[in-house]
């Protein structure tokens, strides 16, 4: 029944999408949501094959391109809505770019990628179309990026991802590289033909391949992630609650040094001492462990 419904949403969103009617294509969305289909599946299962639909009829001179341009401004709109519509994740302090190889028009895929990578809590920069390599990687240098996802559509351009692969791995500290687009899409195989940890098709595992290739999911980086979130959090709910590090201190009997080091993430707290701080900053331990920020 989902398939059926989800096939039905394609139909409907292709139609409305190629009457270039943005008013319909938001009233079908909003049906597929009012049906109970998630945003991220409408995202990825109606609009990325609508999209990839809609330029093959403009491939087969049966869309014209005004059409096409048309369609495609549409269907930007309705990623960014849908996407305003996932409940974004906590911050998880990591650092994404992503964009489409020089000499390569095609970005609608890493868009996508972005979007995912946001909804799940990376701070992401979103370069877009055609990016020249050597503007790319001191970019990425400079913002001391942990991930790069490259996306390249022209198997004409496989060179270039490689070479741009090599450069981004030449940096200290090298960030992890994600592949795909439609090039690789086509060809899977000219994926291991470019040095990057990994090569996925789809905008949701890339998500969790980013959390692998980062190392998040080990229990040390993890723990680490969690006290610095906690610290921020700690960090947070004493300034909006006008409190000095001293006056924390007082109200929770904790040392003052202590609440310092756990607010910097750098001090192993014991539950005991969470649930002291909880009550001190009149939150739930739970608001505390979630953040004052969301
Ligand atoms: C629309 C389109 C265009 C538009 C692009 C503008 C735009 N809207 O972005 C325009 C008109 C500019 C265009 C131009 C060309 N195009 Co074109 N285009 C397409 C088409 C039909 C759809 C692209 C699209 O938006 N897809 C929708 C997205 C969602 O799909 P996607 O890009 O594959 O991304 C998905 C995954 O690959 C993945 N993904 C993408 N990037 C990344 C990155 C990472 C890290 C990860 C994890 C995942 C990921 O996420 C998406 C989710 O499903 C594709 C066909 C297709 N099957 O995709 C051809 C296609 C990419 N184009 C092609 C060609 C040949 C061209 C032209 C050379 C045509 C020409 N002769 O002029 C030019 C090249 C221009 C250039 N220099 O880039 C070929 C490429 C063949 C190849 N392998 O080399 C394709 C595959 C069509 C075909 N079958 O021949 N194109």
């Amino acid at each position: 029944m989902g398939t059926d419904i989800l096939s039905k949403l394609r139909d409907s969103y292709l139609n409305a999408v190629l009457a270039g009617n943005s008013d319909e294509a938001t009233r079908v969305i909003d049906q597929g949501l009012a049906s109970g289909v998630i945003p991220s599946k409408i995202y990825l299962d109606v609009l990325m094959p609508v999209q990839v639909e809609i330029g093959a009829r403009w491939h087969r001179g049966e869309v014209e391109i005004p059409q096409e341009h048309i369609a495609t401004q549409v269907t930007l709109r309705q990623m960014a809505r849908l996407k305003g519509l996932l409940k974004t994740r906590l911050k998880l302090g990591l650092k994404a770019v992503v964009s489409s190889v020089e000499g390569d028009q095609h970005f609608i895929g890493a868009q996508a990628v972005a979007d995912f990578l946001a909804v799940d809590g990376w701070e992401v920069d979103f370069l877009g179309a055609d990016v020249p390599t050597d503007h790319l990687v001191p970019f990425v240098k400079a913002r001391g990026a942990h991930i790069v996802c490259v996306s390249c559509s022209l198997s004409s351009l496989v060179p270039v991802a490689t070479k741009l692969v090599e450069e981004l791995k030449k940096l200290n500290p090298a960030p992890k590289v994600l592949i795909g687009g439609a090039a690789f899409a086509v060809r899977p195989e000219l994926a291991t033909q470019v040095a990057a940890d990994a090569y996925t098709p789809d905008p949701q595992q890339a998500v969790t391949i980013a959390r692998q290739v980062c190392g998040l999911l080990n229990a040390e980086n993890a723990l680490g992630l969690f006290l610095r979130k906690l610290g921020h959090s700690v960090h947070e709910y004493r300034k909006l609650r006008g409190m000095s590090q001293q006056e924390l201190a007082g109200s929770s009997d904790l040392d003052r040094a202590y609440i310092s080091a756990v607010e910097h993430g750098k001090q192993n707290i014991s539950i005991g001492a969470i649930s002291k701080l909880a009550k001190a900053l009149n939150v739930t331990i739970e608001e505390l462990l979630i953040g004052a920020d969301y």
